[in-house]
């Protein structure tokens, strides 16, 4: 198939699955061509099957606000158009589903017929999407999409109790590929952070409120005064000043690192001892996987798709969203030494049910019978 993917081009989350799944599928033999306006950070590797098609948004003094939709409806429609492309599958609702209908009905008027798919990642349908700035648009392109997957049950039923969506939603999870995540040998590194033999753990995010990193810090500070323990905080966004303070302000500088947005996240994981995700809502948490599968246990809310991935008191534990003192209780137990090797084995086994050569083939049978229907 030649398939035309969009998306963010973003560290973690909807763009990382959207380039990973490109990158699985240009290894499966397909064409892949991505459309987007800056390249991925995870597009960072060789394949003859990969394109990159970026979207270009000249400037005008009258724009107050580019029109970003309309210069990647184009885009959508030259590269449909030069390169024969047979389906697009656009990530994150916002505006991705509704450019894509628009560039198919452009194509449409020239004889030409494209389906597009359309995956539902999260805040495009439980933060952003419902507010009625976006939710006509968002109801009518998820509507209007040939095809539609969430990356949870949760956020499955999100979508239908927050939009008149009428169209089958086909449940695909995040996925992760082991070849990449897996534990590595990085002693030295866990020497240079934890000298003498802490417990080193981790939150990854992209520093927004959903995320609640106080109560990470906050977690972390309540572990570190009963257990010797170092935090490394990686990723960057609107919270990081705030949370630097809050750092500062409890007196635990010197146990916490800030990574900010890293490449290689896996070399930082596969000495971890324990990740946090305390988050507001997350409607799978692909960081998380991420983490078990470089054999990480994971403490994390309740919220949303986590209960997807976290099995309770077997690859971690789960607390109400803002119950720091369960997560501390819960966080101190899997630490402990007589837990922690059961926990790190549980949460790889707990991954490699995500593992993405099983994921892969879900897509592909979801654009087989959308093709078929078209
Ligand atoms: O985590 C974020 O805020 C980024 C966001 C995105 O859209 O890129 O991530 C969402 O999509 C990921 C991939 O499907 C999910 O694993 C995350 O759980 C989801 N984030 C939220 O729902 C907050």
């Amino acid at each position: 198939m030649k398939i035309g993917i969009v998306c963010y081009p973003t560290f973690g989350g909807s763009g990382v699955v959207a380039t990973e799944l490109g990158k699985g599928l240009a290894k499966n033999g397909h064409q892949i061509h991505f459309i987007t306006y800056q390249q991925p950070p995870r597009l960072d590797f060789f394949n003859e099957n990969v394109f990159y098609h970026e979207v270009n948004i000249p400037s005008y003094p009258l724009f107050q606000y580019a029109p970003y939709e309309s210069a990647l409806a184009s885009e959508m429609v030259n590269v449909v158009t030069n390169e024969n492309v047979d389906l697009l599958h656009v990530h994150y609702a916002i505006p991705h589903a509704s450019a894509a209908y628009m560039a198919k009905m452009i194509l449409r008027s020239q004889g030409r017929y494209v389906p597009v798919v359309t995956t539902l990642h999260g805040t495009d349908i439980t933060l952003v999407g419902k507010d009625a700035s976006y939710e006509p648009v968002v109801t009518f392109s998820i509507n209007e999409s040939d095809g539609v997957t969430s990356v949870s049950e949760n956020l499955r039923q999100d979508t239908y109790k927050h939009f008149n969506v009428h169209r089958d939603i086909e449940v695909i999870p995040n996925f992760v590929d082991l070849s990449r995540f897996n534990r590595q040998q990085k002693e030295h590194f866990k020497k240079a952070i934890c000298p003498n033999g802490e417990k080193l753990i981790v939150h990854t995010s992209n520093f927004r409120r959903v995320k609640r990193i106080d109560d990470a810090v906050m977690t972390f500070y309540h572990v570190q005064a009963q257990m010797p323990a170092k935090l490394l905080l990686v990723g960057d966004g609107p919270e990081r000043a705030r949370i630097e303070r809050l750092v500062r302000d409890l007196g635990i500088y010197e146990q916490v690192r800030f990574l900010g947005k890293l490449d290689a996240v896996e070399e930082v994981l596969s000495v971890a001892d324990l990740f946090l995700m305390p988050s507001e809502n997350e409607s799978f948490g692909l960081a998380a996987l991420e983490a078990m599968a470089c054999e990480v246990p994971l403490i994390s809310s309740n919220a949303g798709g986590l209960p997807e991935l976290n099995v309770q008191g077997v690859t971690g534990f789960m607390s109400p969203v803002g119950d720091v003192d369960d997560m501390v209780k819960n966080a101190l137990y899997v630490l402990d030494d007589a837990h922690l090797p059961t926990f790190k084995e549980n949460a790889l086994t707990r991954a490699k049910e995500f593992e993405l050569s099983r994921i892969l083939p879900l897509y592909e049978a979801h654009y087989e019978r959308v093709l078929q229907e078209a």
